[in-house]
């Protein structure tokens, strides 16, 4: 493995609902991700978190979205499009870009980085599709959109620049949906995107699943982005998360799922950067969701139990 992981936290909670997850890079830090990463043999190298104004601070009449079902787009925008430029400086600089959310909106920012110089395909651990765009989102909530932005579809308006142009369809794959949106299900089944749902990890095994996953997202790519929301998670073993589904993963496993594309990464090279985003402190039971992100990145990083 890479043997610098530069940790880039972005305390942003302007995509979801329920306000918490802004402190998900501080309860993921104190769940041991520094500790966890040297257990794995690379060294961690935390670059402190990105400035975020607190969402109390905005003035929500000051700045309207333009697309009025998309909420706190500008602050988005802003925080994503400096985060992009921390995730191709770690990169130029021989390090592992590892982003901590936030909501899933900062996926923008480390896909449209990480992407800057490489074709980039990606693995979407995720209860949730998160294709929607303004027009058919039920939420107007972000976090449920940053597919759709990186994708370019007609999401962000003047915001276009979301749009990640070497990241193709094609080279994405989601493993473990469960909860899609009504019109968002026509757009995941028209796109090129590869599905596995929890229903193929009951019938294949979550092995099997991933190694297709990896293969959909090494085919013709310079490397992976792995995106980690912890809703994909079953919320037993994962209750620190704002929009939690039942019928997810265990904690066995995730573990399983994030150690095959270790395995794949020692023998090519294939994962560029990750994010491990949605973890809600205010949610959680003594930190236990935060401490399994930290785990389950140890385990992306090449830990072993023996
Ligand atoms: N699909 C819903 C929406 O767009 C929920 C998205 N929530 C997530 N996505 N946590 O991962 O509002
Ligand atoms: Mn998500
Ligand atoms: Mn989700
Ligand atoms: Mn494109």
């Amino acid at each position: 493995m890479d043997s610098t992981v530069r940790i880039i936290g972005v305390p942003m909670d302007y995509g979801a609902d329920r306000r918490g997850v802004d402190m998900g890079p501080s309860a993921i830090r104190y769940g041991g991700l520094a500790s966890e990463l040297e257990d794995a043999g690379v060294e961690p190298v935390d670059a402190g978190d990105l400035l975020v104004p607190r969402a109390e601070e905005r003035d929500p009449d000051a700045d309207p979205p333009t697309r009025g079902t998309a909420k706190f787009l500008r602050e988005i925008e802003d925080v994503c499009s400096r985060l992009a430029d921390q995730v191709a400086d770690a990169l130029a600089n021989d390090a592992f870009p590892l982003v901590l959310g936030g909501d899933h909106s900062v996926a923008i920012g480390s896909m449209n980085g990480s992407s800057r110089q490489a074709q980039l395909g990606a693995i979407w651990f995720d209860a949730h599709a998160d294709l929607n765009t303004p027009e058919t989102s039920p939420s107007g909530n972000v976090h449920g959109m940053p597919l759709g932005a990186i994708l370019g579809r007609d999401v962000f308006g003047e915001m276009g620049w979301a749009h990640a142009p070497n990241v193709r369809e094609d080279a994405i794959a989601y493993v473990g949906l469960r909860s899609i949106d009504e019109r968002e299900r026509d757009l995941v089944r028209d796109s090129e995107m590869t599905a596995f749902t929890m229903a193929d990890i009951d019938e294949r095994g979550m092995t099997a699943v991933v190694e297709d996953a990896l293969s959909v997202a090494t085919n013709d790519t310079d490397g992976v982005h792995v995106s980690l929301d912890l809703d994909w998670l079953d919320p037993t073993t994962a209750p620190g998360v704002g929009t939690p589904v039942r019928g997810g993963v265990t904690y066995r496993e995730a573990h399983s799922a994030l150690e095959t594309v270790s395995r794949r990464h020692e023998e090519e090279g294939a994962l560029r950067s990750m994010d491990v985003v949605e973890v809600n402190p205010i949610l959680d039971e003594r930190n236990e969701t935060a401490t399994l992100a930290a785990e389950l990145t140890a385990s992306a990083f090449g830990k072993r139990i023996l």
